[in-house]
């Protein structure tokens, strides 16, 4: 950290600009054009905004992926997700994706004297193959490098749907065990396809399996009732737990990972965002978010923590509206853009799918501005170990310390990007395909999906919303690409 601040040769517990807090703050398929920040003239996010104004905003932020699992499995592996054949989306049942010898964000933080936490999404699997929701759940995010967890298992629109603390599952009585299972219902317990009057939300695709709290889910689960979520309450619930945690660690720098579930499916926001916007419950769910971002930055105002704390906020993937329930976010959408100026969307090889809102708040150290430096998120773990005078590696991790500060314009010269089992690269401004059989729109969420019979490759200095493929013409350049491609993607 020499390198950016000089020492002031502080030994104790205390945050410094050695070693300042640091909060990841991480939305769930939140685009780039959600943010009014990023140009949306549609939608206001105040409080994302404040981040964007006072921080740095970067136009060229990659999450590593354009579904959840593999970006998380990224960001805090420093390692690219498609090297692990089993980061994609995962079910709720599936075993803990990180290995637990496996040096991690959250890992590498702890040993430079970091309390951890992470309070929201996890989706990164549970358990060693088979797990009883009734004992202690092991392992999990405290075996790969969180002091404490307050987590839902994998998504809101997945069973259990329960908070779990710290392995365990939060208000479960003992007279009433929870079951959870992908592949069969349980005898008497009411799905979306037999009870569909039981319903407050519809199912479009997917999501027909047991009801909770009126709403279907993929997954069949029983018992646990007094357990199980109520899906209004969550935004509050993970705020509460988040400010509990920034609250307790007033004796040593800490390190939260603040992973809220909105605007994922299916959205539900508390009765006060209803109508905070006009397009029905996507818009008022990100409004909550940006009210809860808001009120936790209140919450290090308050604490004079301030000045002491890095923010770094960002998105798992690009946006969907219509992602299995019909939550009217089709029909209310009006003029707004989820993408931006971007094509595709979550699940998609085209930009929209991996390019995300990215923000770098640190009151007094980073200089408000924009950076056009391409970064990725698969970048934190190795920067944030030059921050704080860590020797720790991760293998797809560079060290962006200098751009993530504002210091420096020099970003990532190359970049591998994942859309459901695809890989595209980044090279520069230019974008590769490679040819793909599969569709080229994902009918159900009406996305473009980037896959073609042929090379694709666009010049994103000139052509943002890539329309223009100009693999036909280019072929001297192509073919070098594609060697950097087949090179950098050699496991
Ligand atoms: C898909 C779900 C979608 C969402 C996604 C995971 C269906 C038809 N679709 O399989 O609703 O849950 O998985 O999203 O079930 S993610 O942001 O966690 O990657
Ligand atoms: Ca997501």
């Amino acid at each position: 950290m020499a390198v950016l601040f000089s020492s002031c040769g502080k030994q104790d517990k205390q945050p410094s600009p050695e070693r300042p807090n640091i909060i990841i703050i991480y939305l769930d398929d939140l685009g780039y054009g959600d943010v009014s920040a990023y140009g949306s003239t549609t939608i206001s996010t105040p409080n994302m905004d404040r981040l964007a104004n006072e921080g740095l905003k970067f136009t060229r932020g990659y999450a590593a992926s354009a579904t959840c699992t593999p970006s998380r499995y990224a960001l805090l592996t420093g390692t690219y997700p498609w090297r692990n054949k089993n980061a994609r989306i995962l079910p709720g049942t599936a075993p803990l994706l990180i290995d637990t010898s496996m040096i991690t964000l959250p890992k590498m933080l702890r040993q430079q004297g970091y309390k951890t936490g992470i309070v929201g999404k996890w989706h990164l699997g549970l358990g060693d193959g088979s797990i009883d929701w009734n004992e202690q759940i092991s392992p999990g995010p405290n075996e790969v490098g969180f002091d404490e967890s307050y987590i839902l298992a994998a998504t809101q629109d997945r069973v259990p749907t329960v908070y779990i603390e710290n392995g365990n599952v939060v208000g479960l009585e003992e007279t009433d065990p929870i079951m959870v299972s992908y592949s069969e219902n349980f005898e008497g317990e009411p799905t979306a396809l037999d009870h569909p009057e039981m319903l407050k939300m519809k199912w479009d695709h997917g999501h027909n399996n047991s009801i909770v709290n009126g709403i279907p889910r993929i997954g069949f689960m029983k018992g646990g009732q007094r357990a199980r979520w109520i899906d209004e309450d969550m935004a509050d619930v993970f705020l509460e737990k988040a400010r509990e945690f920034i609250h307790n660690q007033r004796e040593s720098p800490f390190f939260l990972y603040y992973a809220l579930q909105q605007p994922h499916v299916p959205r539900t926001p508390h009765p006060r965002f209803v109508g905070a916007t006009s397009m029905g419950p996507r818009g008022d769910v990100i409004a909550e978010a940006d009210w809860c971002i808001g009120e936790l930055m209140k919450t290090l105002e308050e604490e004079g923590l301030l000045e002491n704390t890095l923010i770094i906020l960002s998105s798992d993937n690009g946006p969907v509206i219509n992602d299995g329930y019909l939550d009217q976010a089709v029909e209310l959408l009006g003029d707004h853009k989820p993408s931006g100026p971007l094509r595709g969307g979550k699940y998609s090889l085209f930009e929209a799918g991996t390019r995300v809102p990215f923000l770098a708040f640190w009151k007094g150290y980073i200089e408000p501005g924009t950076s056009d430096a391409m970064i990725s998120q698969i970048d934190l773990a190795a920067s944030l170990a030059e921050l704080t005078g860590s020797s720790a590696t991760f293998r797809d991790s560079e060290n962006m310390l200098p751009v993530l500060l504002g210091r420096s314009q020099d970003g990532r010269k190359t970049l591998i990007t994942e859309a459901t089992g695809r890989t595209a690269l980044h090279y520069e401004n230019w974008l590769v395909i490679p040819p793909n059989n599969g569709p080229e729109v994902f009918q159900n969420v009406n996305i473009e999906s980037g896959n073609s019979a042929e090379y694709q490759l666009y010049d994103l200095t000139t052509d943002l919303s890539q329309q223009k493929n100009l693999a036909p013409g280019d072929s001297a350049r192509l073919n070098q690409f594609i060697q950097i491609y087949k090179n950098l993607t050699a496991i």
